[in-house]
């Protein structure tokens, strides 16, 4: 890590402020002394790019994290390969092309971890990138997130400017999308048994053979190292974000109906599909400065569902079909 970057005073934009890792984000700086800028989809379409340079000329921000994407689970990457692919490459270059005409210093670009080639070295360091096929499921994302990183380290090499990348592991958290056809697994897990608790249903439906791996970070976690990256790293590199510690999809949905208190047993539906097999990110680099999550799986998961009890009448929950 070498680089400090003081958002003291700082006009610092969050793109995708209504998502939920933008929102954790803005949740997260109203803690430092800074001016969060944000911009609702009526004011300013991303994939505008004459909008994007108007808005971004106007408001002046001092730091740009990008945190708006076309985002999904394994089903909807599946099945819209062109939205996941074309709105995201289109998003980001608008927004870190934007930032650059007007002089942002400091931006956070934010990729994920289906960036790693699918039979990558477990746990997965920085440098695996680019070593072998992608997941044929979300190689759109993929390509497209590749692109971004690209972009910010191209623009560190030939402008000079301090534009970095992290690469989060799968999230979830307050803010989750929890349609069943779009969402990913945590929310779709959790609204399933929550509904077989509330109707007395004893089959839990699980995607797949339940044998792939996941590693999973809370939101609120991600938000606060995205946060310490943007005020401390600077370096041409992206920065794995996660947890360090993995589980099979099958322990996790033990867990999830632990945590809601529904009765259920597990069903696997082979229909479905599995994904990659593992994706654990190597932390080492994130963790050599010192930077830890606070929350433990159970208790992350509790957290969510405490969230999702608390607002699931009020209609503010993103709940497509049942
Ligand atoms: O979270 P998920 O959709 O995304 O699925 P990926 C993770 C695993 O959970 C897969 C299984 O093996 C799914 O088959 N699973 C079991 C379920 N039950 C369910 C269910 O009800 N819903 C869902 N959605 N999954 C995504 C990428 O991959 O990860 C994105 O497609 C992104 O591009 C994201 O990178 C972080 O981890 O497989």
């Amino acid at each position: 890590m070498s680089g400090t970057f003081e958002l003291r005073g700082k006009r610092v934009f969050v793109a995708g402020h209504r998502g939920m890792v933008g929102s954790a984000v803005v949740r997260r700086l109203a803690s430092e002394d800074c001016e969060v800028l944000t911009a609702g989809r009526d004011e300013l379409d991303l994939l505008d790019q004459q909008g994007v340079r108007r808005w971004m000329a106007d408001r002046r921000p001092d730091a740009v994290v990008m945190a708006a994407a076309k985002v999904g689970g394994i089903l909807a990457n599946d099945t819209y390969p062109v939205d996941f692919l074309q709105d995201n490459l289109v998003m980001q270059t608008n927004v870190v092309d934007s930032a650059f005409r007007n002089d942002v210093g400091k931006l956070l670009f934010l990729g994920s971890s289906c960036i790693y080639p699918k039979l990558a070295p477990q746990p997965i360091p920085e440098d695996a990138l680019l070593t072998g096929p992608l997941e044929p499921t979300n190689e759109w994302y993929a390509i497209a997130k590749i692109a971004g990183l690209k972009l910010c380290q191209a623009y560190r090499r030939q402008h000079g400017v301090d534009y970095i990348s992290a690469m989060p592991t799968n999230l979830y958290g307050p803010g989750d999308n929890f349609d069943l056809t779009s969402s990913h697994v945590v929310p779709a897990l959790m609204r399933k048994a929550h509904q077989l608790k509330l109707q007395g249903g004893k089959a839990l439906s699980v995607w797949g053979s339940g044998k792939p791996m996941r590693e999973f970070l809370h939101v609120d976690d991600a938000a606060d190292a995205m946060v310490w990256l943007l005020k401390n790293y600077s370096g041409d590199s992206h920065v794995n974000v996660g947890s360090g510690e993995d589980i099979t999809i099958a322990d996790l949905a033990r867990t999830i109906v632990s945590v809601v208190g529904a009765e259920a047993t597990i069903t696997f539906d082979a229909t479905k599909p599995d994904g990659t097999p593992r994706k654990l990110m190597d932390v080492s680099r994130l963790f050599a400065t010192g930077w830890r999550p606070r929350y433990g799986l159970s208790d992350g998961l509790e957290q969510t569902y405490g969230w999702f009890l608390r607002h699931i009448d009020k209609g503010d929950i993103r709940l497509g079909a049942a």
